[in-house]
């Protein structure tokens, strides 16, 4: 049986590929969408691929991952630096939880270098671009194999 994991995207990212592509690069979600669906089915992995700009829906959509996912992968963009609810859902959450940053925030302004999410994140992976969200597909479908290394 395939094990399906959230793969969770906050506020402004459906811009991604539309505006400011000197921090963010030129790939759109979809593109990052289409890249995690190819690599999730060599990994034997479901995934569910959502963004929204509203707090409340990736807090639902974190409780639903509690019935029905073995792990989360999430970029909550702003409300990393702002949100204890995300952490509050996240901490309820028992999977492993891969936190990822397109840009590298600690090379910008100061209000990105602090993450409520990171204190719940199992890794946090950020200024690799797209390919973060690769990786932590990765990590999760190691942590939730059988043997997990
Ligand atoms: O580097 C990241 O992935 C961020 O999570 C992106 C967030 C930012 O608030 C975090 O500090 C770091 C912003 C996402 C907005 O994405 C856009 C993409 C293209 C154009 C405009 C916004």
């Amino acid at each position: 049986m395939s094990r399906l994991v959230f793969v969770l995207n906050g506020p402004n990212l459906n811009l991604l590929g539309k505006r400011q592509p000197h921090i963010y690069g030129h790939e759109t979600l979809a593109d990052v969408e289409a890249e995690c669906r190819t690599l999730a089915a060599e990994l034997r992995l479901d995934i569910a691929f959502r963004q929204s700009n509203r707090e409340y829906e990736i807090i639902d959509w974190i409780h639903e991952a509690r019935e029905t996912a073995v792990g989360i992968v999430i970029n909550p963009a702003a409300f990393t630096h702002t949100s204890v609810a995300i952490l509050d859902a996240l901490n309820a959450f028992e999977g492993p939880v891969i936190e990822v940053h397109i840009s590298n925030v600690h090379k910008r302004e100061a209000f990105r270098h602090h993450s409520y999410v990171s204190l719940r994140a199992d890794g946090v992976i950020a200024g690799l671009g797209t390919q973060g969200y690769l990786l932590g597909l990765q990590r999760i479908a190691r942590l939730t194999a059988d043997e997990p290394a």
